[in-house]
């Protein structure tokens, strides 16, 4: 079976390593760790690893989990899974050498808790040269505020996967506004698209790599 197949198959199932009893059907088995650590032996590009294996098995889960097929506790082993495969490709998707460039402040605004998404967005900028201050997930407005306040950054990301919570994105840049405060603000996450980015004064964030484009076009 094609190796990136069976990564996908393998966080859509949520299975991390050969450590892990999760599923019980695979206890025992090469998980997600192993099968990644094998495609990069192979010299399977990093970013085709991400897209057609690790961020294709969580469009499995999505689906499924939108239709009612599987609940919250698959969810998280596959969010388990997904992440122990991030891990490895990190080093390969973010370089080192490349001299730094300013500050990004990025976090998933209030009442959020996903942040695979906005964890693909700090490793991509990180690689491109920024020092990215993580505020995490469940942000308050005011917590951008403060940060932009201390650190001062070329711009402010905010993820946001639900279409409840991509509400609060409006909210912080009104907070950055009334503090004086003209920082540029890149919004991403699966709910938000351009019209919407642009109706309140931000930039559209498709994926990771957009950011790092919009953060390259203004430094
Ligand atoms: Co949640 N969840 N979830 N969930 N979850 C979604 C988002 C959902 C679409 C699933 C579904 O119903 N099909 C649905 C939202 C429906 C809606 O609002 N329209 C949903 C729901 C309903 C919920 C709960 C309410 C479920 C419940 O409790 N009943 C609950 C909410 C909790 C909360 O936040 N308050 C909940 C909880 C969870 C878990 C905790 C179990 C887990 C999160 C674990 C974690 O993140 N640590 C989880 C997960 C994993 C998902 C799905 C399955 C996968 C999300 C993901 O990580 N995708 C998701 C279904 C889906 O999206 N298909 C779903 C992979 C990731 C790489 O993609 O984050 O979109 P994404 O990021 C992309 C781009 O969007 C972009 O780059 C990334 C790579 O391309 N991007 C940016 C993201 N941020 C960016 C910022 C940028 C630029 C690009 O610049 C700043």
């Amino acid at each position: 079976m094609n190796l990136l197949k069976e990564i996908a198959d393998l966080v859509a199932m949520g299975h991390p390593d050969s450590q892990s009893k999760y599923p019980p059907s695979l206890a025992g088995q090469p998980g997600v760790a192993e099968k990644v650590s094998q495609a990069l032996s192979e010299g399977i590009e990093p970013q085709c690893i991400l897209t057609q294996g690790l961020m294709a098995g969580m469009e499995v889960v999505g689906r499924r989990f939108g239709a009612g097929e599987i609940f919250v506790p698959e969810v998280l082993m596959a969010s388990k899974a997904m992440k122990a495969g991030v891990e490895l490709l990190k080093p390969h998707l973010a370089s080192a050498s490349v001299s730094r460039r300013g500050v990004f402040v990025l976090g998933t605004v209030q009442g959020d808790v996903h942040d695979i998404g906005k964890n693909l967005v700090k490793i991509l900028t990180e690689g491109a040269g920024w020092d990215v201050v993580d505020l995490g997930t469940c942000v308050p407005a005011e917590k951008f505020v403060e940060a932009v306040r201390q650190y001062r950054p070329v711009a402010v990301g905010l993820s946001a996967l639900l279409t409840t919570t991509m509400q609060e994105m409006p909210k912080v840049i009104e907070s950055l506004r009334q503090s004086d405060l003209d920082v540029p603000v890149i919004v991403g996450g699966a709910p938000v698209n351009e019209s919407f980015a642009r109706s309140i004064g931000a930039e559209y964030g498709r994926d990771p790599q957009a950011a790092v484009e919009f953060l390259s076009a203004l430094n």
